[in-house]
């Protein structure tokens, strides 16, 4: 591969012992600063008896306390800031689903830092200065339209920052302005080809050619249905706002896997029960730690994002660790009967089925002391609604299917095309009417 292809070799290919070795500088250098400045790491790392030069080598990382959303809650909204406000240039929040937000912060230079970050994972998925990128994700306190905005200005590429909604317009820019990337979230980006599909817009006469999403989880069922309807090549790329925002890891061109910024992130893999660190290969909870942010570095942050890393060689040349696709997050986890389950393992079989939508919605509830499960799918229209026969063979399928997989049986419900909201933004997979 082309070294064009690869924003920053100099990093992207360091060769594993000297990234290691950059790794270590940074996150003693990390240490220091926030023990000086941050009052909660200070603590914390005092009540430990723990002090940063007790870090001589990346595995003492494990020594040290993890961070969680909570240590963000209580010091809301500044208490984890390194710096003083007058170095702060820009403020993003995260919406929580309970409580106030998360706030971060970011100095000049941790917005270059990010948009290099982000300039990495457009070039890996494809994208040059010649693209005209059309960016889809909500500019405001959300970090994913700003932070993918800053990313493909510094390659040089044109930015049309549409931010999310208006799914009329997004089409009509499209195809009018000739976007040849499109950015936003891969169900976003299923309701744009809905839309495309009923407005008898064949794709091929878009100039679309790259679409890089995120911020949410999505199968590679759906990557494929992406792929296909759109005619575009879709890759994945992964970030949140407490680390940074859109620009922690990203697929290269040969999609297995996005590859982890490692001279930024230090990535461990824990069990999410038991919090010790797991060996190479393991599937359990992503702590991410900063290792050159000024503003807001996070040490052993807590994602709750379930996945793996992938240590083997890459084909593009980047020595950086890959992630797989998360499964989902261990908050998003639900137990059904004692069993885990992901709502990406059904979005898996639902897409696979023919005449299945990839809208869909997880209902769990509880009768008596039993939790249920009901999938309520879309179908595609003019699916026999009215034969009934027919419509009883066609959920007991896709209830064996499902059951297959998880091992616990659902009940599988049917609904009207177009009945399941739609959001521009992250899909609302799972409502739990369970009385906790
Ligand atoms: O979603 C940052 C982002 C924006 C990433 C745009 C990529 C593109 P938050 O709103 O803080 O930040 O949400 C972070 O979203 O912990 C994951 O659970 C989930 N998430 C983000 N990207 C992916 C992905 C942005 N590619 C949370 N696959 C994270 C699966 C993802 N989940």
């Amino acid at each position: 591969m082309q070294s064009s292809q690869i924003w920053d070799p100099q990093h992207e290919c360091m060769p594993r012992e000297e990234l290691e070795q950059l790794q270590l500088e940074r996150l003693q250098a990390t240490l220091n600063r926030v023990c000086k400045n941050v009052p909660c790491y200070r603590n914390k790392f005092n009540d430990l008896g723990i002090v940063p030069e007790d870090v001589s080598s990346l595995s003492d990382l494990a020594k040290l306390p993890f961070t969680t959303k909570e240590d963000l809650r209580l010091n809301y909204p500044y208490g984890m800031f390194a710096v003083p406000l007058r170095e702060v240039v820009r403020i993003h929040s995260s919406s929580g689903t309970t409580g106030k937000p998360t706030v971060v912060g970011y100095t000049r230079n941790d917005l270059k830092t990010w948009s290099n970050l982000v300039a990495r994972i457009m070039t890996a998925a494809g994208v040059t200065h010649d693209d005209v990128v059309q960016i889809a994700f909500g500019y405001g306190m959300f970090t994913g339209g700003f932070g993918m905005h800053y990313g493909t200005e510094a390659i040089g590429a044109a930015v049309i920052p549409m931010s999310g909604g208006n799914s009329d317009k997004q089409i009509m820019i499209m195809q009018d302005y000739k976007s040849t990337a499109l950015v936003c979230t891969p169900s976003y980006a299923i309701t744009l080809a809905d839309l495309l599909e009923k407005q008898g817009i064949d794709p091929q006469t878009l100039s679309l050619k790259f679409g890089l999403f995120g911020g949410e989880p999505w199968s590679e069922a759906m990557r494929a249905e992406i792929e296909s309807r759109l005619m575009i090549s879709a890759t994945d790329n992964y970030g949140l706002s407490e680390i940074i925002g859109p620009g922690v890891a990203g697929e290269c061109r040969y999609k297995k896997g996005m590859h982890i910024s490692e001279d930024a992130f230090i990535a461990e893999i824990i069990d999410p029960e038991t919090c010790q660190v797991l060996p190479p290969g393991s599937v359990g909870e992503l702590v991410l730690t900063t290792i050159n942010k000024e503003a807001f570095p996070m040490i052993r942050y807590r994602t709750r994002d379930i996945t793996s890393l992938d240590h083997s060689a890459c084909e593009c040349g980047r020595t950086m660790v890959r992630m797989k696709k998360t499964m989902g997050r261990s908050d998003d986890m639900l137990i059904i009967k004692g069993v885990n389950v992901f709502p990406s393992q059904i979005e898996e079989v639902l897409i696979a089925i023919e005449g299945c939508e990839p809208h869909y919605q997880l209902i769990v509830d509880r009768k008596g002391a039993l939790d249920v499960l009901e999938v309520c799918i879309e179908v595609r229209e003019n699916i026999f609604f009215d034969e009934m026969k027919k419509q009883r063979t066609f959920l007991d399928m896709v209830g064996k299917r499902i059951d297959s997989v998880l091992g616990v049986g659902v009940t599988v419900k049917l609904v009207e095309p177009n009945s399941i909201p739609r959001h521009e933004g992250k899909a609302r997979r799972v409502i739990d009417k369970r009385v906790v």
